[in-house]
């Protein structure tokens, strides 16, 4: 008898961050999650994550709407479904739900925490095994200030917590940019890799004036210097520059990688889960990107623990993660709703081989900090 989906709840989980997080675009002084609860038949609970960045400040998925798609459209279609069969519930969910690739992402790691758990598995093993037991994990750099952006990464190397930095760039005057960087890169010496994010901010000739500037102060790394759509343009600067340019808003899954493989539009993308839709989207985004021969990075929509660990169980499997990942987001928030936090050490993040994604919610935690209108 195949277990069956029973429930399905998302919760608003507001946490605060440690700092202020500045962005092109927003400044994030917390950070809003969607918390999926998946009952199943035999009692089993899966969990499952999406947030974004700012509500709609960075895409055009908030976490109301995230709920609002699970509660109202998806949960209804999977209620009775079998739990097991994850390829066929998320195939029912395509077939009825246009776009809303958060709500399903969330929606998919539950499925697969509640699978894991009654296989007694690690999410890896799930999608075929880990090649790597724990990932690298940048921080990004962006108080505000360049002198209190330069003592945080100096404690974080000081700690062996992180010792590549990305810099949130792309607000205010590209001259005042540069400086904040090169300044940084300065003080962080040659060992340290810096890369930046521009988060769509520039036009084309601006980006072109600043990577010049930027690659001579010795940015290892450029993300999404112009709008998204603007592929041909991203085509350019991939061409012109030596520095590697990174697709992040430019790519949400598989279909956006072959596009941007297919006119060269960037050298890197990075992968989110959310972005993609899912896990098995995510891999398949991956698939594309490695055939391509473009460099592969985790990357994170500032997820808490739950959506964090699913993705470091995605880039785990990955054969190629030539870029590392940027999985800190549990790092930034003050607070967390998971009993056992993620352990990062040695500059990396180590995944644990407890069944599913090895997470226990803290109850107490949760009904704090879960949005009760
Ligand atoms: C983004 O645009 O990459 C990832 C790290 C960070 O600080 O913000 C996110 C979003
Ligand atoms: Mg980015």
């Amino acid at each position: 008898m195949p277990q069956t989906i029973q429930s399905i709840e998302a919760l608003l989980v507001d946490l605060p961050t440690i700092r202020a997080h500045q962005l092109a675009m927003t400044t994030m002084s917390h950070q809003t999650l969607v918390i999926v609860r998946l009952r199943c038949s035999d009692g089993i609970e899966g969990l499952g994550e999406a947030c974004s960045i700012g509500g709609l400040a960075y895409g055009e998925q908030s976490p109301e709407g995230v709920k609002l798609a699970i509660d109202r459209y998806i949960a209804p279609l999977l209620i009775g479904q079998d739990a097991g069969n994850i390829n066929a519930a998320m195939a029912l969910v395509a077939k009825q739900v246009q776009g809303q690739s958060y709500a399903k992402s969330a929606i998919e790691t539950a499925l697969f925490d509640a699978l894991g758990r009654r296989l007694k598995q690690p999410l890896h093993a799930l999608l075929g095994g880990a090649v790597r037991r724990s990932l690298p994990v940048l921080w990004t750099l962006a108080s505000g200030d360049s002198g209190r952006d330069i003592e945080e990464a100096q404690g974080l190397i000081e700690a062996r917590r992180h010792r590549v930095f990305k810099l949130k760039i792309g607000r205010g005057e590209p001259q005042a940019n540069i400086a904040h960087v090169a300044r940084i890169k300065k003080a962080l010496g040659d060992d340290i890799l810096v890369t930046v994010d521009v988060n769509q901010a520039w036009d084309e000739a601006t980006a072109t004036r600043a990577i010049a500037q930027l690659e001579a102060a010795g940015v290892g790394l450029v993300e999404q210097p112009v709008p998204r759509r603007q592929k041909a343009a991203m085509a350019r600067l991939a061409a012109r520059f030596d520095v590697p340019i990174m697709a992040d808003e430019s790519i949400d899954g598989p279909e956006d990688a072959l596009e941007i493989a297919q006119s060269a539009a960037a050298d890197v993308l990075a992968l989110k889960i959310s972005k993609s839709g899912g896990l098995m989207a995510t891999l398949r985004a991956a698939a594309v990107g490695d055939a391509a021969g473009l460099g592969l990075y985790g990357g994170t929509l500032l997820e808490g623990s739950v959506g964090s660990i699913a993705a470091a169980h995605v880039f785990a499997t990955l054969p190629q993660l030539r870029w590392g990942t940027e999985l800190f987001g549990p790092l930034l928030l003050k607070e967390d709703v998971v009993l056992e936090r993620p352990d990062f050490r040695d500059f990396e993040l180590h995944l644990s081989d407890k069944p599913g994604l090895g997470l226990q919610l803290d109850e107490d935690r949760l009904d704090f900090y879960r949005r009760k209108d």
